[in-house]
């Protein structure tokens, strides 16, 4: 039989830290009438794409990235499907700000209004302003799909870290929130190995006991990452996090639709106001800008409307090939 070569020309960048593979060339296409299905066509029939770009060997526990298509709504530049090692994303907060970055940098789009690009993702609308120094992006602020507090005080109880309880909240992925309480460590007391060894029995433990979806598009449900929190180590900054997704991955950026989801947690208990900033600490120290811009809901839940400012820098062009004469040819991960 004939073997068979996929060839994916991108555009690797990070965002504060966090890796972003922008699949610029080689697409599968996809069947849909928006986003949100074309995304459910890209998880049933093209998952290997994903595999492939993300893990090992072509990828690594962190890999995170999006496909460019064209947009299906006429009012976007440009629409984007979410990649991860975690899985196919209904929206990635750095992943947006990279990819803005990586295709305006590289002339990949024309958008319609100067210093924005209006970008049709599976959550919805999300709106980026990028600024230009010469002719690269020295950041993107986006604005993202509303965001909410999905559930409070669920109680845990995890070997090695005792009684403690968390909050659910939604940002285009939807978190389980740890903060720092009584009788259980927190993320200043935990260090990155103990924080991989917890977060998957946190995740499961919250998926066992609740089924999460969202209240409009029900193909968004489940939670996906884990956010510990605590105080930050810069003084500018409100607060500190890492999140964990995947199997192994702990985000190195500040984490936005985890920064959006954060602010809407804050907000739902009168910790944030409209017109608040809320500057968020990654694990490596980088720094995402939140903004809370208004009030909305989302479905029988009061919601946010808030944006996310960061920055992000091509590191390199990668033209990659799948070819099944390689055994690891939709790639492995090692757990
Ligand atoms: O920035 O939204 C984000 C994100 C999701 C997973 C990793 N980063």
């Amino acid at each position: 039989m004939d073997s068979k070569r996929y060839t994916f020309s991108c555009v690797d960048a990070h965002t504060c830290g966090n890796p972003v593979r922008v699949v610029v060339e080689g697409a599968p296409k996809l069947i849909g009438g928006n986003m949100s299905s074309r995304r459910q066509h890209f998880i049933s029939r093209f998952d290997w794409v994903r595999t492939s770009l993300m893990y090992e060997p072509r990828g690594h526990d962190l890999m995170s990235g999006a496909v460019l298509y064209p947009p299906i709504r006429d009012d976007c530049d440009l629409g984007l499907i979410y990649i991860e090692t975690s899985g196919c994303l209904p929206m990635c907060g750095h992943g947006t700000i990279g990819t803005v970055t990586v295709v305006i940098e590289n002339g990949l789009v024309n958008p319609m209004r100067d210093g924005q690009l209006r970008l049709d993702t599976p959550a919805g609308l999300v709106v980026a302003k990028y600024k230009l120094q010469k002719n690269y992006v020295e950041s993107v602020q986006i604005e993202n799909v509303p965001s909410y507090l999905h559930e409070t005080d669920v109680m845990l109880d995890c070997p090695g870290l005792g009684r403690f309880k968390c909050d659910i909240a939604y940002g285009g992925n939807f978190y389980a929130i740890i903060e720092p309480q009584k009788g259980c460590r927190a993320l200043n007391s935990l260090n990155t190995t103990e924080i991989k060894k917890f977060s998957p029995i946190v995740r499961s433990q919250v998926n066992d006991l609740l089924d999460v979806r969202h209240p409009l598009d029900a193909s968004i449900h489940g939670v996906s990452h884990v956010m510990w929190t605590g105080d930050p180590s810069q003084s500018i900054a409100d607060s500190r996090n890492a999140v964990f997704y995947g199997t192994a991955a702990i985000d190195r950026s500040p984490c936005g639709t985890g920064t959006a989801a954060r602010m809407a947690q804050l907000a739902a208990r009168g910790d944030l106001r409209n017109g608040d900033n809320f500057v968020h600490e990654s694990i490596i120290g980088s720094l995402f800008e939140g903004k809370m811009l208004g009030e909305t809901t989302v479905g029988k839940f009061p919601a946010i409307l808030s944006a996310v400012s960061g920055w992000a820098r091509v590191t390199g062009q990668n033209k990659i090939f799948v070819d099944d004469r390689d055994p690891y040819h939709h790639g492995f991960q090692v757990t």
